[in-house]
């Protein structure tokens, strides 16, 4: 597992030439991100990038990480490109497939037995191709990541949305589909738009029961889930700097709800800490003789209106602990507002779970903090009213909050400790509730809470805070109840108050482990087989997709014209769909049975063109794919918000959909999409939406001078027979656009590696 020392320092090297050049080539102070991204970028751009004007840029990141559910697809296409071995140093980690159902040790023996076929296919294929393998139970991708591999001014990609929580020390870490991991570990460049750059300043400092949770809340309130696109978001300020590293973790992770490309801190005195406190001391004695390059210039944090494109000021001695939600983790709710808010909307105030933990949430810190919560409830003789449970982020976190005694805290105040992995976070949770049609709400420290995402049941109002808010909430078993101020009324009939709760950054006694639960690759794979049988239901070697027939695209049937929010939750649920990642025909049977369809308000119901009736969605394509009818669908703001599962774009492409047709997109899901030679455009004019309807038959023209920054064509043949056409945009850029041409990424690479 050792990290790779020699790797860091030739990226520390070229940071003094890199980030001299940039100052040079702008004659501007530089930010953080600034640096990071051209230290970074791969040699061919190095020359002429810097500067903000540019569009898509290359660049070259230091590492790859992926977790079960995506890397399945990712490696079978990895093994399609033809290389012997990754070219950056890459990992897998078993985390997305545990269900959470009685406790870690069942959870996890259970899981190996289900998964074995998965788990044994990412063991070999990590073993044949160089890659680092995490075992089941090793914990969460993003919190091993931070851990282990995460390294001040370091660039990497992950096959998950959350990979920006590497952040929290310094990495530019950004979440990407599968095929995009897939170029990088084939050697190619990655392809990036060049972000635009918000700041956030972090004044005063955080005190009682307020954590780093609550500073990406506020700002999820402020930005919204869309307000983050195609901005990479830069905290500084002193602040800041008084964040422990896994709190700016936390703070990044959940960035990813804002839709923001990755977020980042400078390196500091707690990144140090944390570095050292893992056992990377070395790699904070690399980072302190660069460590003017791994912050912002100060004249940018002085004057920070002159270099980013928005600012916003936030400061930690005023902010209030948050909850935010139901179904949209944008809606803030400051403690002292929240039980006003459910009153009034008529949420459910009996709380049913709290579940701390996830990725997000679940360091030393959250652990202690939470516990200091817990142990008041046995002290002050209350009985923990809703269910609790707890997933720690890694066996590392894990080992030493149990031998530190907080485990058994949570038990003795009736917590059940759930296995090191996602869990009820992705809808791997086999919940118990008497009625699935009562309205009912949960609070977790996780990061989303759309609707079904936990436990499959539109009924759950499902809200976020941090841990320890999670935990006096599910003691009071209350959503009205203000742990701040208000009292509870113990077993002894007495009113009691909470205390403000207590953490420690990092263990006292240092972290400790037995088995972290790592396995390194064959030093020589070349004679490893990687075994995938044909008739399984669960892994399915991929065929090439077909190339553009060279012709305007005519004739398409609407499948769906999605309404309001359609998350990749909704186009590609996880839950009970998470067993067939690496199948993709399988897999396809759950395209776009979330989303809502336009014409009668009702999920998984379409018309079918060719019967007239209505059916589910997968169906229904079926159908057009049997007749050799393409189909388009039609949806609205921010399609595809949410996960980097590239199944939701590889879905549509295998069952025969030719374009998806939005008001906008979410970043990962549309580079998804082009990258499976899919054609993702959006309507110029945001009101033609309502131009469409069910019956129409429609055509996209313009495709045979298909141009970067040319508009398309959509005309629609209504029933009626009249038309409407209008002008639609779209953002490939010319690479994008052979992708497009040969029918996916994936088939120029291997064409290029065959030659
Ligand atoms: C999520 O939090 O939605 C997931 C499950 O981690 C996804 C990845 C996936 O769908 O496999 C993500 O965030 O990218
Ligand atoms: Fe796993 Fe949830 Fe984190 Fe996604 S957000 S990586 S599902 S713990």
């Amino acid at each position: 597992m050792a990290f790779d020392l020699d790797m860091i320092k030739k990226v520390y090297d070229r940071y003094s030439t890199r980030v001299a050049a940039a100052r040079k080539a702008t004659g501007k102070h530089l930010t953080l991100t600034e640096k990071i991204l051209y230290a970074h970028l791969s040699e061919g751009d190095a020359k002429q990038a810097f500067g903000r004007g540019v569009d898509y840029v290359d660049f070259a990141p230091d590492r790859v990480a992926m977790q079960d559910a995506t890397a399945q697809m990712a490696l079978l296409q990895f093994m399609q490109a033809g290389r012997p071995q990754v070219a950056v140093p890459s990992t897998v980690h078993c985390d997305h497939l545990i269900q959470a159902k009685i406790g870690a040790t069942e959870d996890l023996s259970t899981a190996k037995d289900v998964n074995k076929e998965v788990y044994d296919f990412l063991a070999s294929v990590s073993d044949k191709y160089g890659l680092g393998f995490w075992k089941p139970g090793a914990g969460i991708i993003h919190q091993v990541v931070l851990e282990n591999y995460a390294f001040p001014g370091g660039m990497m990609i992950g096959t998950d949305s959350h990979t920006p929580n590497a952040g929290g020390l310094g990495m530019i870490a950004i979440g990407v589909g599968g095929a995009d991991a897939c170029d990088v570990m084939a050697g190619l460049p990655w392809e990036l738009k060049f972000p635009k750059l918000i700041g956030v300043k972090l004044t005063g400092k955080l005190s009682g029961w307020t954590s780093a949770k609550d500073v990406i809340l506020k700002v999820a309130g402020i930005l919204t889930v869309k307000g983050g696109t195609g901005a990479i978001v830069e905290y500084f300020g002193e602040g800041a700097r008084s964040l422990s590293a896994t709190g700016k973790g936390t703070i990044c992770n959940m960035g990813a709800e804002i839709g923001a490309t990755t977020s980042i801190f400078g390196y500091d005195e707690k990144a140090a800490d944390y570095l050292s406190g893992t056992k990377r001391a070395d790699i904070a004695k690399l980072a302190d003789a660069v460590a003017e390059h791994l912050t912002g210039d100060p004249e940018v944090y002085a004057n920070p209106e002159q270099y980013f494109d928005q600012v916003i000021e936030i400061n930690l001695t005023e902010l209030e602990p948050h909850v935010n939600g139901p179904f949209t983790p944008d809606l803030a709710w400051p403690i002292s507002k929240f039980a006003t808010a459910v009153k009034e909307n008529g949420w459910p105030v009996k709380l049913e779970v709290g579940l701390i933990g996830s990725c997000t949430n679940s360091s030393y810190e959250d652990i202690t903090r939470s516990a200091s919560i817990a142990k008041q409830a046995i002290d002050k003789h209350l009985t923990t009213k809703a269910e609790f449970t707890i997933t720690p982020g890694s066996e590392l976190v894990r080992y030493t909050v149990e031998r530190d005694g907080y485990l058994g805290t949570f038990e003795s105040m009736g917590g059940v400790v759930l296995a090191n992995a996602c869990g009820p976070c992705i809808g791997q949770w086999a919940r118990h509730t008497d009625d699935p049609t009562r309205k009912n709400s949960i609070i977790t420290s996780f990061n989303r809470n759309f609707a079904k995402r936990q436990d499959g049941n539109p009924n759950t109002h499902a809200f976020v805070a941090s841990p320890e808010i999670v935990t006096a909430f599910a003691i009071a078993g209350d959503l009205t109840f203000n742990p701040l101020t208000d009292t509870l009324t113990n077993d002894k009939g007495e009113q009691v108050r909470f205390d403000e709760p207590v953490g420690i950054e990092m263990p006292i006694k240092g972290y400790a482990v037995e088995d972290a639960g790592y396995q390194a690759p064959a030093e020589d794979g070349s004679s490893v087989e990687v075994k995938v049988d044909p008739k399984s239901s669960r892994l399915q070697l991929l065929d090439p997709f077909s190339a553009w027939e060279g012709t305007d695209i005519t004739g398409l049937k609407l499948l769906i014209k999605a309404k309001g929010k359609c998350t990749t939750d909704h186009i590609s649920m996880a839950g009970p769909w998470l067993k067939f990642r690496g199948h993709l025909d399988n897999i396809s049977n759950n395209m776009l049975i979330g989303a809502i369809n336009y014409y009668n308000n009702t999920a998984d119901s379409v018309k079918n063109e060719l019967t007239g009736e209505y059916g589910p969605v997968p169906a229904t394509q079926r159908d057009y794919k049997a007749h050799g009818i393409g189909s388009i669908v039609v949806g609205d703001e921010n399609y595809g918000e949410g996960s980097s599962r590239e199944h939701a774009a590889m879905e549509p492409r295998h069952l025969g959909v030719r374009a998806i047709l939005v008001k906008s997109f979410a970043r990962i899901h549309e580079t998804n999409l082009k990258k499976q030679g899919m054609l993702g455009i959006t309507f110029a004019d945001s009101n033609d939406y309502d131009k469409i309807q069910e019956d129409d038959t429609i055509d996209i023209t313009g495709l045979t001078t298909f141009a970067p920054g040319k508009q398309l064509t959509v005309v629609l043949h209504h029933k009626d027979g009249s038309t409407d056409s209008f002008q639609v945009n779209h953002t490939y850029n010319a690479q994008q656009i052979e992708w497009f041409k040969a029918g996916g990424a994936l088939n120029i690479i291997r064409r290029q590696m065959a030659s």
